[in-house]
């Protein structure tokens, strides 16, 4: 069989590979003091969520430990737990976000 590369009898198929960005979920964990009313604001302020919806996923956290608050490109994540850390930390609560590749 011809493959356009010579006479070898060998086929060498090259895969037409589209290249999407990794994503990557951020990550809000519990802990014992930030208040509820907080982590429910943090997830209204910086990931666009309504109350109830803020509400629902907090309480998620609160019972399971961790819940995914969102899936961004790395640039956009990083900007994100960047943002909670920060204010999570002018304010003196323990909060903590972080993301890992999905
Ligand atoms: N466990 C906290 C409390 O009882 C509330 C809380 C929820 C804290 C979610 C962090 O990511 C969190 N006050």
């Amino acid at each position: 069989p011809d493959d356009g590369q010579g006479e070898t009898g060998v086929v060498t198929k090259t895969k037409p590979k589209t290249k999407r960005p990794p994503l990557y979920k951020v990550l809000l964990l519990n802990d014992d003091y930030t208040p509820m009313e907080f982590v429910v604001h943090v997830l209204e302020r910086f990931f666009g969520m309504t109350h109830a919806q803020a509400f629902e996923v907090m309480l998620t956290v609160h019972k399971k430990g961790v819940a995914v608050v969102g899936v961004f490109s790395h640039e956009i994540a990083e900007t994100k737990v960047g943002q909670v850390m920060d204010f999570a930390r002018r304010h003196q609560h323990p909060l903590q976000c972080t993301m890992e590749k999905e």
